[in-house]
Formats: C-alpha cells, sequence, structure tokens
C-alpha cells in the first residue's frame, strides 16, 4: 500500500520515462534522416530501455495496490541542430530523470515507505550510469569535433556502445 502522494509523484516518473522514451526515438529518427547509422541504433535502444523503466513503475504501482496512469506524452522535437546538441539535450534530460528521482526519494524517505524507497534504488543506480554514459559520449564529441569526418568516427563509437550493450 503506498501513499496517494507516492502514487502521483510515481505517475510524475512514469510521464518523464515516457517522455524520454519518446524523445529517444525522435533523436533516433533524426539521426537516420543524416545517415548516421550508429547514432540511431544506440538511441533506438536507449529509447527501449526508457519505455521498460516506465513499465517497471506500472508493475511495481500494481505490486502496492496502486493506479499507474499511462501519460498523455508532449511531441519531443524533430529537428536537432547538431549531433553536439542533440546529446547535450540527452544529457540535460538525464540529469532532469535523476532529480525527480532523487526528489521521489526524497519524499518515500519522508513517508517512512520503506519499499518504495528500496524500489527506487534501481532507479538511482540506473541514473547513475546513464548520466555517466551520456558525458562520456559528449567528452568523445568535445575531443574529436562534429565535424562531417568527425561525425564517421562518433557514429562508428555509438555503434559499438550500441552492440556492446545488445543481448
Ligand atoms: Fe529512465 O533512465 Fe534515463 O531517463
Amino acid at each position: 500500500m503506498i501513499s496517494k502522494e507516492i502514487e502521483k509523484a510515481l505517475n510524475n516518473q512514469i510521464s518523464l520515462e515516457g517522455y524520454a522514451s519518446h524523445l529517444y526515438l525522435s533523436m533516433a529518427s533524426w539521426c537516420d534522416t543524416q545517415g548516421l547509422t550508429g547514432c540511431k541504433s544506440f538511441l533506438m535502444d536507449q529509447s527501449d530501455e526508457e519505455r521498460v523503466h516506465m513499465l517497471k513503475i506500472f508493475e511495481y504501482m500494481s505490486e502496492v495496490d496502486g493506479h499507474g496512469i499511462t501519460p498523455e506524452i508532449k511531441q519531443p522535437p524533430s529537428q536537432f541542430k547538431s549531433v553536439k546538441s542533440l546529446f547535450e539535450m540527452l544529457y540535460e534530460h538525464e540529469q532532469k530523470v535523476t532529480q525527480s528521482i532523487h526528489e521521489l526519494v526524497d519524499l518515500a524517505y519522508t513517508e517512512k515507505d520503506y519499499t518504495t524507497l528500496n524500489f527506487l534504488q534501481w532507479y538511482v543506480e540506473e541514473q547513475r550510469e546513464e548520466e555517466d554514459l551520456a558525458r562520456t559520449i559528449l567528452d568523445k564529441i568535445n575531443l574529436i569535433g562534429d565535424s562531417p569526418q568527425s561525425l564517421y568516427f562518433i557514429d562508428m563509437e555509438l555503434e559499438k556502445i550500441s552492440s556492446s550493450s545488445a543481448g
């Protein structure tokens, strides 16, 4: 059993994870139009992962007698200035999600809701990994630049990350 306030905050998290999934799908599609197939498959994987994060909260809600609400999802941008700005946007979104998870942890802690607190630990860890990955990609872009020639190498790097995380 969870409180109404925790339920509301978890539904807000569902909405953020759902938006992340759509945002990364939109980014993947834009990369596709630029011929960046490595970036595309990396972002498709990220989009799938975010949907799984959203579904995990639905599952949790079901286990603790909460009601997971399917969110309305606002349309993400479909155009991006550059690959670099796209990954900056991704990193910013991850930071926003981390912030929201931390607020949820705060709330669960205040309410002494140890079950939710425990459930959220997985997200705390996941966000640490995702922020680290986004920063690593941005570091690489900053290192080799995002001129057309450099993009070829960035795309190969992302293809590698994407296939190493597959399965
Ligand atoms: Fe859902 O892990 Fe990132 O946002």
